[in-house]
Formats: structure tokens, C-alpha cells, sequence
């Protein structure tokens, strides 16, 4: 490596590293304080009071506060630097951790009770709800009535665009609708979108709560081995565990002890079977820009010609939006037990897998990079998947028409 290099990397780090721990890092702290008038200044400072003893609290405060409190000659002990943040490091603040993604879709319901509602699906193993948004006007009279479109993200915890793209998709639907949108005003007046945006909530928290990623993929159920983890995407019952998918709990891909033995993965099981009106299903993963489409379980294509050929054209077509590579699930590999396997295979739901960007992760950040980003794509990455999602939901009623509008 030549010295300008090794000086811009240094350099960039650096930065990295203090303007990341200056706001973010947490310190806990002993903090001398005899009575309540004392202990309210160190409160007042913003810092947290965890703990109260007769002659000392204990505390935690970020940079600005342990000065404040330093200045306010009280005599500290520091205990640890680094306390957890259960946050997403400063540089990608912008994509949404689990309580962000519900105060969004709480507030998105508040404001529009006429078209929205807010529903829990079930609880993920460590007792989050799965938070489903229901969208379609008048929908205190219409709720399960019009053909629908489902979408999901956030299977996999490290994939955090999966999240923000269906999250933006229910934002964008609801804003363009009070603004008059007349496409959209006709659209939600024939269809019901459905949109699970964090299917493995678990994961995701896990993934983030140390200030640093953890490159986590599966949820966060105990394994009887004692490792963690179930891959949601190897845990549905259509030809579950017949390849690519593991037996071994410590993998990455273990498919589970049995199908569906997970809360998320039985959550969207009973809703699917709920909701009969479902005809078409985008389950939204990252990274390497495809659309996906069954089977994944093997390299044979789908039997009905008709379900096919729908498949492969509408995948075509929605290429031409988002410039990804249309194929089968297979031929990007082999696995077993993924949703859209379940959904077509077992509900002949017309069913497909994106990967979003990028295509491919970076040099400088290293593999882990595709699943990182940086917020800088959640804008653009959203915009190209727009079309692709109008198009499913308006062909929701009966996808196979595709067939003869298009030829
Ligand atoms: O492996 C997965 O579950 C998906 N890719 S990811 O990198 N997001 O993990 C792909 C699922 C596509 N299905 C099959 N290949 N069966
Ligand atoms: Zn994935």
C-alpha cells in the first residue's frame, strides 16, 4: 500500500471513530451525591440515573453530560466507557430500528384511519410484535374485500434496507393518497395492500444493539445445542429441508427442528391463510439486484404453464424498472424452505424475491458492505422499486391477466 492511501484510510477512520463516538458512546459511572437536591443536578445534566445509594448514585450519561457533571464538581469513577447503545452506529441514523419502524407506522394509522390499520400478527420469540399495515380506502367497510398484494421485509436481520423499502412503500401510499393522487386514489379503492415490514425483529435489535453490526442473519430463538438461531428463510414447510438449508443449528442456515417451528415464520402462515385474497407476494431481502421467482428448492420449473410463464414475464417486465437480473430462485442456489416456495407451492400465490442493492459488496468495506450501505440508498433503492410494487398491487386481482395484456 503506498503512504497516500495508508494516510486517507488512517485518516478516514479516525474520523470515523471520533465522530461516531462523540455522539454515541455511553459511559457508566459512579457518581458521588448525598441527597435528592444533589442528585436532581446530576439529573439535570440529561444524564440517566440507574441506580440511587445513600451517598452515591450510579449513572449513564453520554460525553456532553459526564463533562456537565465533571463541571459540577461531583467526583465520578467511571465503571465502563462503552455502555451498549441499542441504536444503529450515527452514520446510518436514518434507517429505522424496531421501536422507529412502529412510531412510524403508529403515527402513518393515527393520521389515516380511514384507509389504514395497524395490526399485530404475532409475537417473535423474544415477544416483539410482528406488525402488519393494512392499507385500502374506506377501510373500516372494505377491510377483506378487495383483491391484495403482500409485502414483507427484514427476514434477515442484517438485510436493514428490506426494512426501510416496503416501510417507505406504505409511507409514500398514504401521502400520495391525501394528496389527491389519482393513480393511487384508484388503486386503494380496488386493492388491500399488506405490509409486514420487519418480519425477524429479534435479529434485527440484535444486530444493531452493540453500536456495532454483528453481520446477524437468523432470529434469536435458543437452539437445543445452545447456539441462537433459526433462518426464517429455511423455515417454511414447502419441500422444507430438502437442500440448501442446514440441520446444524450453528448454521447460518439452519433450517429449524422442524417447519414452521418459529413465531415469525407461523405468524405470517396463519395470516396468509387468513387472507385468501392475497394473489400476489414481493418478499424483500438484500443484496445483489434480482427478482427472484420459484422454485428455489430445485432447478425444475414451476408445473402450470400459466404460473410460469406469469412469473417469468411479470419478473421481466418489472426488471425494466429496477435494472435487476430476473431469474428463478434456483439458479441463484438451491435452497429449501423460503417463502416464496411456501406461498406459490402450497397457495399458488404468485410470489417473488428481490435482493436489492447493491450488486455486489465493495472492496473497501468488505463483504459485509452489501448489507451496509449507508442511508444514502434507502432513497434511490426505494424510488426504482416503486413501479415494480404499483404493478404487482394493480395485477393483485388476477396476476395471470398480465399474460394477455402483455403479448
Ligand atoms: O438465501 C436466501 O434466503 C435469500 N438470499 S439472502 O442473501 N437474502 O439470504 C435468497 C432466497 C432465494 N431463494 C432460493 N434461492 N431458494
Ligand atoms: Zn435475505
Amino acid at each position: 500500500m503506498n503512504l497516500f492511501k495508508y494516510i486517507l484510510i488512517t485518516f478516514t477512520a479516525l474520523f470515523a471513530v471520533t465522530t461516531q463516538s462523540d455522539v454515541t458512546q455511553r459511559f457508566y459511572l459512579k457518581v458521588e451525591a448525598k441527597d435528592s437536591f444533589q442528585r436532581t443536578l446530576i439529573a439535570n445534566t440529561g444524564a440517566a440515573i440507574e441506580g440511587v445509594d445513600s451517598d452515591y448514585v450510579t449513572v449513564i450519561a453520554n460525553r456532553e453530560e459526564l463533562m456537565l457533571i465533571r463541571k459540577l464538581n461531583f467526583k465520578t469513577t467511571l465503571l465502563e466507557t462503552q455502555y451498549s447503545l441499542f441504536n444503529f452506529p450515527i452514520k446510518d441514523d436514518p434507517y429505522h430500528n424496531y421501536h422507529e419502524v412502529l412510531s412510524n407506522l403508529e403515527q402513518i394509522a393515527l393520521s389515516n384511519p380511514h384507509l389504514v390499520r395497524l395490526e399485530s400478527i404475532g409475537k417473535s420469540v423474544e415477544g416483539l410484535d410482528l406488525w402488519m399495515l393494512r392499507i385500502t380506502e374506506d377501510v373500516e367497510s372494505n377491510i377483506d374485500t378487495r383483491a391484495s398484494a403482500l409485502f414483507l421485509g427484514g427476514h434477515h436481520a442484517r438485510e436493514h434496507l428490506s426494512v426501510e423499502v416496503p416501510l417507505q412503500l406504505a409511507n409514500w401510499l398514504v401521502d400520495q393518497y391525501a394528496q389527491g393522487n389519482l393513480r393511487v386514489k384508484q388503486l386503494l379503492s380496488q386493492r388491500e395492500v399488506h405490509i409486514i415490514p420487519m418480519v425477524n425483529p429479534d435479529g434485527l435489535e440484535y444486530d444493531i444493539k452493540t453500536g456495532s453490526y454483528q453481520l446477524w442473519r437468523k432470529n434469536r430463538a435458543p437452539n437445543a445445542n445452545g447456539t441462537v438461531g433459526v433462518d426464517l428463510n429455511r423455515n417454511y414447510s414447502y419441500q422444507w429441508g430438502t437442500g440448501g438449508a442446514s440441520s446444524n443449528p450453528s448454521s447460518e442456515t439452519f433450517k429449524g427442528p422442524h417447519p414452521f417451528s418459529e413465531p415469525e415464520t407461523t405468524a405470517i402462515k396463519n395470516y396468509i391463510e387468513k387472507h385468501s385474497l392475497i394473489k400476489i407476494l414481493l418478499s424483500f431481502h438484500t443484496f445483489s439486484e434480482l427478482i427472484l421467482y420459484p422454485w428455489g428448492h430445485t432447478d425444475q420449473p414451476i408445473n402450470d404453464n400459466t404460473d410460469y410463464q406469469t412469473h417469468v414475464k411479470m419478473a421481466q417486465h418489472m426488471a425494466k424498472w429496477n435494472k435487476y437480473k430476473a431469474t428463478s430462485a434456483s439458479d441463484l442456489y438451491i435452497a429449501s424452505g423460503d417463502l416464496t416456495d411456501w406461498s406459490y407451492g402450497t397457495h399458488k400465490i404468485i410470489s417473488f424475491t428481490f435482493e436489492l442493492d447493491p450488486k455486489a459488496g465493495n472492496f473497501w468495506g468488505g463483504a459485509s458492505s452489501g448489507f451496509y450501505p449507508g442511508p444514502s440508498l434507502i432513497d434511490p433503492v426505494f424510488k426504482k422499486n416503486l413501479e415494480p410494487s404499483l404493478f404487482l398491487i394493480e395485477y393483485a386481482d388476477n396476476p395471470q391477466r398480465f399474460l394477455s395484456v402483455h403479448e
